[in-house]
């Protein structure tokens, strides 16, 4: 198939906690939200509305220098159960139009809407009608971007935020990419940006140019990667999580992490993302790794297979526990913590009963077996 044929949406929700906090308490609306720690404490912005965002205030920013930046704003601790809900609501929406589906958190997806329950001919229809319902049944607005690949249709959704619907055809897609800063390439963090800048390459048109064999010997197979990027080719499918073969969460921390007790709580939080992925997916794993990279980037996994899955996010918490420290973590300094479960294959049988079955010997009292939500 012509890789250009492919119809890929990107819908990604403005100011995503923040807009659910205006919409629900109408007062706040036109008024700078920022939604995080609160403004005395040590924590940081999740996200922050576009009122507040006019004064500098940003997602990861320490609250403190954010009520600096707008001590005006309303500062309110997330509801992470209301943004759940609404995330469930929006791939409800997005279901009527295709079932693959691949979220990347609860306020953004990937949609290969190529082939579609409607039988639309285009995907901007799609995207337009998708914008519209988010408008009408949520109450929120959602920036959408069409393209042939991933990589574009994420580009396009972020060019006209808020609330834009962005194509970028592939006849424009060379001409926009040359204009592209380097760090907005997927996969293109601080350091790989910073190795770029360094060798001289600082835009799409900088990566086309340098060639495939120089980036290759400068970020070995990311290198070559980006190299296809930068010539407009992606083919990266869109995964929905009934595909995949693991489900997993992990985080870089804003400055490396030497202390054993944080990362454990940041386990919990990881684990409770991984269970919450999990459940949306229908899938259980029996599998459970860890990964750690530390400080100076070696990157180690450690993982347990057991006989039953492991569903609920307590149990994910105490082995993810017991495998960290199987690593040096708490002695070297921790830059990125990922948990991941796998190997659903006894799931695949797809029968419900044997799942009750297995649960018992866990202990687990099966009111907490987890539910099986429709997305
Ligand atoms: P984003 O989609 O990155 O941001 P956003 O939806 O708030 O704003 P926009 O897309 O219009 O730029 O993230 C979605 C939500 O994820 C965000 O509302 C809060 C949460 N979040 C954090 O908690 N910490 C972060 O560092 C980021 C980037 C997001
Ligand atoms: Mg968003």
């Amino acid at each position: 198939m012509d890789p250009t044929a492919r119809k890929i949406v990107h819908l990604d929700m403005d100011a995503f906690y923040a807009a659910v906090e205006q919409r629900d308490r109408p007062e706040l609306r036109g008024v700078p939200v920022v939604v995080g720690g609160s403004p005395q404490s040590r924590g940081v912005v999740c996200t922050a509305s576009y009122e507040a965002r006019k004064f500098g205030v940003r997602s990861a920013m320490p609250c403190s220098q954010a009520v600096r930046l707008c001590p005006q704003a309303v500062f309110l601790a997330p509801r992470f159960d209301a943004y759940k809900e609404v995330s469930r609501e929006l791939h409800r929406i997005f279901s009527d139009y295709t079932d693959r589906i691949e979220p990347l958190s609860l306020d953004e997806a990937y949609l290969d809407v190529t082939e579609n329950k409607p039988g639309f001919a285009h995907a901007t229809p799609i995207a337009r009608e998708i914008r519209s319902r988010i408008r009408s049944e949520l109450h929120l607005t959602g920036s959408a971007g069409v393209s042939y690949c991933k990589f574009l249709a994420k580009v396009a959704s972020d060019m006209n935020k808020p609330d834009g619907l962005t194509v970028i055809r592939p006849d424009q897609a060379r001409g926009v990419i040359d204009r592209l800063p380097v760090g907005s390439f997927f996969g293109v963090g601080p350091v790989t940006e910073r190795k770029l800048r360094e060798a001289g390459i600082a835009t799409g048109a900088d990566v086309h140019r340098s060639g495939e064999a120089k980036l290759t010997l400068l970020l070995g197979r990311m290198g070559a990667f980006l190299w296809r990027l930068s010539d407009g080719r992606d083919d990266r499918e869109v995964e929905s999580d009934r595909e995949r073969k693991s489900v997993g969460a992990e985080d870089t921390f804003a400055h490396d992490e030497t202390d054993l007790a944080s990362l454990v709580e940041f386990l919990s939080v990881l684990a409770s993302r991984v269970v919450e992925r999990q459940e949306r997916a229908g899938v259980r794993g029996r599998t459970v790794t860890v990964k750690v990279k530390f400080g100076d980037f070696h990157q180690v996994t450690r993982s347990r297979t057991f006989l039953q899955p492991i569903v609920d996010a307590n149990t994910l918490v105490q082995v993810a526990r017991e495998l960290l420290a199987d690593t040096q973590a708490g002695e070297l300094p921790v830059r990125l913590l990922g948990i991941q479960v796998s190997q659903f294959g006894v799931e695949e049988a797809g029968e419900e009963g044997i799942w009750e079955q297995l649960e018992l010997p866990l202990g687990m009292p099966l009111d907490l077996a987890p539910h099986r939500p429709g997305f």
